[in-house]
């Protein structure tokens, strides 16, 4: 079997008639792929690097940060700033939007990431991951700072988006917005090599992600959903669906594009400020791979790539998963 790297993959990407991929994005995502090596290496050395537990500080959102949460959000940082391909960075862990300092020339981009989600999980060593997404800078930008209102663009404007997985494989999952690839880390060769791709969503497995100690703050049709694909008799395939549930978006996400089923975390809309995920850094580059892959990603209502994002750290409520599945939740809820 030929193995294509990544960067293979990309520079054949970029030589495609109608590219979505031009140099600037190639280079761009191979920077994130190599910061991402970088962060794979201090999560594996675990304890022995004295890279676990807390930093004792919080972030804007006041969630305690693990050192890891800020180690990984430091190499994002000084792995981009000086490539010239981006205008400015946003992240989970950072208060505020960091610009490309004037040192360094600045490129067309955003670059917009969570550096590690699912970092309760990262002290037990359960599946870690970090999240991305590539805007572009708007044209009005380009004679002034960037600012946190140009990072607010709708989902569907994203170039680029992926995650690495730091789990019994490294993975990097891409999508430069046709098709979904994934690309396996052979760590003797440092190198990304694909191993699947184009992607699509399994349909009909019966597996549901939620977090049930939620349930309270779930409206009344999603409690009937869940109730419903929980009981034996009531459920489409003819069993009660199987329940899964690691605490990582990253993990829940990538089972499900590789075996389908469904993933909630949902919001009620008479409790605003309930959601629990972010719509830039974990909404939005989710569902354009769920869309790309096949699958269906709404906040309980609408098409999450459609919310037009109203501030940085913004939440949101998410399900997403296969096309079916996530509408016949659809038509429970709105009925
Ligand atoms: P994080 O980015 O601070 O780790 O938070 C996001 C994580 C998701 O990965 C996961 O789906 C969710 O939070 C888990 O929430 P809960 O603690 O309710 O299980
Ligand atoms: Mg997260």
């Amino acid at each position: 079997m030929k193995s294509v790297t990544l960067t293979r993959f990309l520079l054949e990407q970029q030589r495609q008639p109608n590219s979505t991929c031009p140099a600037e994005l190639r280079l761009l995502i191979e920077t994130v792929a190599r910061a991402c090596k970088a962060i794979n290496h201090a999560i594996s050395k675990g304890a022995l690097g004295d890279v676990l537990g807390s930093l004792g500080t919080e972030n804007v959102q006041g969630e305690v940060q693990k050192k890891l949460d800020v180690l990984a959000n430091d190499l994002l940082v000084d792995a981009n700033e000086w490539g010239g391909h981006l205008a400015g960075m946003a992240s989970e862990e950072m208060d505020t939007i960091h610009p490309i300092p004037n040192r360094f020339p600045r490129g067309e981009y955003l670059l917009v990431y969570d550096p590690i989600d699912g970092s309760s999980n990262v002290d037990v060593d359960l599946s870690v991951g970090t999240i991305f997404s590539v805007l572009r800078a708007p044209s009005e930008c380009a004679g002034r700072e960037v600012r946190e209102e140009d990072f607010l663009q709708p989902g569907t404007e994203q170039a680029a988006s992926g995650y690495a997985i730091y789990g019994p494989q490294t993975l990097l999952v891409l999508t430069i917005g046709s098709g979904v690839y994934e690309f396996t880390l052979d760590r003797e060769l440092g190198a990304w090599i694909m191993t699947d791709g184009p992607i699509k969503i399994p349909s009909g497995n019966c597996e549901v992600a939620i977090n049930m100690a939620r349930r309270p703050q779930w409206s009344p049709e999603i409690v009937r959903y869940v109730d419903d694909r929980l009981t034996y008799e009531k459920a489409p395939c003819g069993r009660a669906f199987n329940m899964r549930w690691t605490g990582s978006m990253v993990a829940d996400v990538h089972r499900i594009l590789k075996r389908g089923g469904i993933f909630l975390y949902p919001s009620d809309s008479r409790t605003p400020g309930k959601a629990r995920l972010r719509l830039l850094y974990e909404a939005n580059p989710m569902s354009l791979l769920i869309e790309q892959a096949g699958g269906s990603s709404i906040d309980g209502e609408g098409r999450v790539l459609d919310i037009q994002p109203k501030s940085l750290h913004q939440r949101v409520g998410l399900i997403l998963g296969d096309s079916a599945e996530v509408s016949a939740l659809k038509d429970i809820v709105l009925a």
